[in-house]
């Protein structure tokens, strides 16, 4: 029983990270062309460099060129008319990173754009310093996650998603698993989270009374 309610509320949790509206693993044999990409640069499918638990899959990309070369373009990505975005007015971006180089000026990141890409903004890179920015530790898996409200003045509703590593030694950088969520609206996501807590607690303890009390069938 105990399992179940676990499963339950996991079950549940999961579902109030909003609706999904991106996602890439790089596992596709048609790698980069598989319409999630709209310009890949010198960016590469290549094998997972480091397979463990943080990241157990096969593929990743990484990038053979610097700065505008090493540019990977997602295709437009529609928010807009997302309920959740609505009621919320943020997006949950989440990736795994790996990079080797530690050098100073060594950077990777994301940012994203409105059409007409004149309108920038980085979110977050590996040397800190962009809204999101940090300095994650070298040889090792990281997970990002951050929700931030999209800079809308070009074509609305809409973004591109941008990874690329500046400088350093090309190719020393790695992403897999980029999703783009919708962050639910907090007041409905508490309320969520209240009820199934309620629920659980109300049926872990008819759960522990029968127990208790004897009438637990055996077998
Ligand atoms: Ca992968």
């Amino acid at each position: 029983m105990r399992h179940f309610l676990l499963a339950l509320a996991l079950g549940a949790a999961t579902s109030t990270f909003g609706a999904t509206l991106f996602t890439e693993s790089f596992e596709n044999a048609s790698g980069l062309g598989d319409g999630n990409w709209a310009n890949a640069g010198t960016a590469a499918i290549v094998a997972n460099p480091l397979v463990n638990l943080s990241n157990p899959s096969a593929n990743v990309v990484h990038f053979g060129g610097l700065g505008s070369g090493g540019d990977l373009f997602s295709k437009f990505i529609s928010y807009s008319g997302d309920p959740d975005f609505i009621a919320s007015g943020q997006l949950l971006l989440s990736f795994d990173f790996l990079w080797t180089n530690t050098g100073a000026t060594t950077w990777a990141g994301t940012d994203h754009q409105t059409s007409p890409f004149g309108d920038e903004q980085w979110l977050w890179n590996s040397a800190g310093g962009a809204l999101y920015g940090t300095n994650p530790p070298a040889n090792t898996w990281v997970h990002v996650a951050f929700s931030f409200k999209p800079e809308d003045s070009g074509n609305v509703g809409t973004i591109v998603l941008k990874f690329e590593q500046n400088s350093g030694t090309p190719g020393t950088s790695y992403f897999d698993n980029i999703q783009l969520a919708a962050v639910p609206e907090p007041s409905s996501l508490a309320f969520l989270s209240l009820g199934i807590s309620a629920l659980a607690i109300r049926l872990y303890s008819r759960c522990s009374k029968s127990n208790r009390t004897g009438h637990r069938k055996l077998g």
